[in-house]
């Protein structure tokens, strides 16, 4: 740990930031939220890129180095599909990417943005080419979502964000489970919204795919406050215990990461630092977020200071 107390965890890369619409093939808006996995020993991001009509899509982004030679796909990887996938409607946002051992495939869980509302879809991948489609998963309203790597007690579980608006005083951190990867049960609130003057009272959801410590399941999610001049998305850590990731048994009460610099201040929505997955590097802790809803940046912790950090707080 740094002797600076007034030190960042989370550092920013210099070359931030790492991806922005100048860098894309073809001409979009903006590039943002991606998801994060290791795929053939490289680094690769699923974009959230906006077209002009405001609607998005996924598109793959690989590099040797996960901060520059970006090698962006020529066209859109998964592209809205509302002929298959009514709920495809809007576009398709914000992927999540988990690595499921045991069936040694990608699960990618995104938004589906419906004319009922943003929902979680899910698809599998071996090879970031060709996509299994499993359709919409949960009801609107609900985003946010990524899954474990495991099954859990025999199961496989989500985390994920619903806002169906029965949840009166905010949105939580859910968690659900599954036999078949398809049917979603047992919805149980596992993080709740602050209240009043805290950082993240207003609304919260899961941001990065949950990453198996020593301590537990780490996972970060954003916390949103609403002023008057508009809302500020700020990033907290939380740690989940490991067989029963039900229990939250730690979690900051500092926000650990928020926007600063002038691409996060600035762009299509302001004050934004969401990031969609990181990567375990050796020591560090890469992550990948989406700044002002316009770009891409990178932000590097130690690994050892995050786990420091987030013990310092049991729940
Ligand atoms: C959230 C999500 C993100 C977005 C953020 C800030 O609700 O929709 O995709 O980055 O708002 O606009």
């Amino acid at each position: 740990m740094t002797e600076n107390q007034y030190s960042d965890l989370f550092l920013r890369n210099e070359n931030n930031p790492i991806i922005t619409y100048k860098d894309l093939p073809y001409r979009a808006n903006s590039v943002f939220n991606a998801g994060v996995t290791k795929y053939n020993g490289e680094t690769l991001l699923l974009l959230r890129v906006e077209d002009f009509r405001g609607h998005s899509h996924l598109t793959v982004a690989k590099s040797k180095d996960g901060v520059s030679n970006w090698r962006i796909e020529e066209k859109p990887t998964i592209v809205p599909d509302p002929l298959n996938f009514p709920e495809d409607e809007w576009g398709v946002e914000d992927a999540r990417i988990t690595y499921l051992e045991e069936i040694e495939k990608y699960a990618i869980t995104f938004v589906s943005y419906s004319k009922k509302g943003p929902l979680v879809s899910l698809a599998l991948t071996e090879d970031f080419k060709t996509f299994e489609r499993m359709g919409a998963v949960l009801p609107p309203n609900d985003k946010d979502a990524a899954l474990f790597p495991k099954k859990i007690n025999g199961e496989w579980v989500m985390l994920h964000r619903p806002y169906p608006g029965d949840v009166p005083d905010g949105a939580h951190v859910h968690i659900s489970y599954s036999s078949d990867l398809v049917t979603w049960e047992r919805r149980k609130i596992i993080l709740k919204a602050r209240k009043g003057g805290w950082w993240d009272a207003s609304k919260i959801g899961l941001n990065t795919q949950p990453l198996l410590t020593e301590h537990g399941w780490l996972i970060s999610y954003h916390g949103v406050r609403q002023t008057c001049a508009g809302c500020i998305y700020r990033l907290g850590l939380a740690l989940l215990d490991t067989d029963n990731p039900e229990i939250v048994t730690h979690r900051s009460d500092e926000w650990v990461f928020g926007p600063n610099e002038s691409y996060e201040l600035q762009g299509d929505v302001g004050n934004v630092v969401f990031p969609c997955g990181w990567l375990k590097k050796n020591d560090e802790i890469w992550m990948y977020y989406g700044a002002a809803d316009t770009s891409m940046a990178l932000a590097i912790a130690n690994y050892n200071d995050v786990i420091e950090e987030i013990l310092k707080y049991p729940v």
